[in-house]
């Protein structure tokens, strides 16, 4: 399955139908008067949120979505049937932009939302409507106006409470993998997630929140390093951060500095990531004998002055990742959602997430298609 997060769609609305000019021509009646009746409207283009759909892969097919334009007036002062509108069913979490203008237009954030793009055309009007007193024969009609055309680029941000931060290889995906249904590849060499996953985190009946994991990022992510800082915008709505630490990480640097840098990322990308709340999460703690790994926990958290919640688990035998994930819940439950633009799922949602196929399944390495990460067009 190939996972695709932006693209680039043109929508046509339909133009409205003409008025027609007629007169009323019968038998025994002379001089029937005017007749013609007005056009139809143009079809409008909508989008609508699919909650069975998680890429945006389709929209590399079919680029151009054209609603159906009016039906002309006709004479005995028939108007012109409506056109037919356009539905394009996109995956929630979708947001579109006006390409001209940079204008967001919409943003899709449940299933079955229907949100307008792009405005039928009105209709025009047949000469009936011009008859009047002194004009008993109007030879007047006027056309249906053109419907709206916008060039739209959709993003897809997925919908999650919590997102997951890291360094390549510091275990995010074996987190989300220990504490949720999701099944995302988990391997021993960095960039091993080449595309966001899902899990639904449950604590208890009733009681779950929807995690986010992330590619791994690395210092200069932001000009382009490693796979990049485009994946950040998943993140964009979450409502907390945990930044996973390996004290002991494969390439030897610093988890200090490399917990500095990662932010300095965060920073450059902007849309308010390094405002976000964020825990610290220091992995694999059973690498390490008791005190050795205090102590490193130690050193990290003085080096970055840290004051904030940090936790110690193990991803591989699940310690300290229940009462990581009960505080995580406590949290979302707890704090003040005006405060915040993202959403919080409530149980409703959870259907939602419960179908999508992102929650236990990811790409093959062989299948994986380096043309998802540029640029679609
Ligand atoms: N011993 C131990 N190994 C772990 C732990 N968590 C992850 N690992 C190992 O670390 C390696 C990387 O784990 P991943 O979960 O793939 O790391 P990631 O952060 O998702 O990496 P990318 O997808 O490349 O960004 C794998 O070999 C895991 O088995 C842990 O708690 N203890
Ligand atoms: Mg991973």
């Amino acid at each position: 399955m190939k996972f695709v997060d932006e693209a680039r769609i043109k929508v046509i609305a339909g133009d409205g139908g003409n008025g027609c000019m007629s007169f009323r021509r019968e038998k025994y009646v002379p001089r029937g008067g005017p007749d013609g009746g007005d056009g139809g409207i143009g079809g409008s283009v909508f989008l609508i949120g699919d909650g069975n759909i998680n890429t945006l892969v389709d929209f590399r097919h079919i680029r151009t979505y054209t609603a159906e334009r009016g039906s002309n007036g006709a004479s005995a002062n028939c108007t012109g049937r409506g056109g037919e509108d356009k539905l394009i069913a996109v995956p929630v979490g979708t947001v579109a932009y006006d390409r001209d203008t940079g204008e967001q237009v919409a943003d899709v954030v449940s299933d079955g939302q229907r949100i307008l793009v792009a405005t039928g055309g009105r209709h025009g009007l047949g000469n009936t409507r011009f008859k009047s007193s002194t004009n008993r024969a109007p030879r007047k009609t006027t056309h249906g106006t053109p419907g709206e055309r916008r060039d739209l680029t959709l993003e897809l941000k997925l919908l999650a409470d919590v997102g997951l931060l890291g360094y390549p290889n510091a275990g995010k995906s074996s987190l989300i993998r220990k504490v949720s249904a999701a099944k995302p590849r988990v391997a021993d060499y960095p960039f091993t997630t080449l595309h966001p996953n899902l899990g639904v985190v449950s604590i208890e009946a009733h009681r779950s929140f929807v995690m986010a994991d992330i590619p791994g990022l690395i210092e200069g992510a932001s000009e382009g390093q490693g796979l990049g800082i485009r994946f950040l915008r998943h993140l964009a709505r979450t409502g907390l951060l945990l930044h996973i630490i390996d004290l002991a990480p494969f390439d030897e640097h610093d988890p200090g500095k490399g917990a500095e840098l990662l932010l300095a990322e965060l920073e450059k990308f902007g849309a308010g990531l390094n405002d976000k709340p964020r825990w610290l999460v220091f992995n694999k703690m059973d690498l390490m004998a008791e005190e050795e790994w205090q102590e490193k926990v130690q050193q990290t958290l003085d080096y970055l002055q840290w004051e904030g919640p940090w936790y110690g688990v193990s991803a591989v035998d699940g310690r300290g990742t229940g009462q990581l994930c009960s505080d995580i819940m406590h949290y979302l439950e707890n704090r003040d959602p005006a405060e915040n633009d993202y959403l919080l799922h409530d149980n409703s949602d959870k259907d939602l997430f419960s179908n999508l196929p992102t929650a236990g399944t990811n790409v093959d390495h062989d299948d994986f298609d380096e043309e998802n990460l540029n640029d679609p067009e």
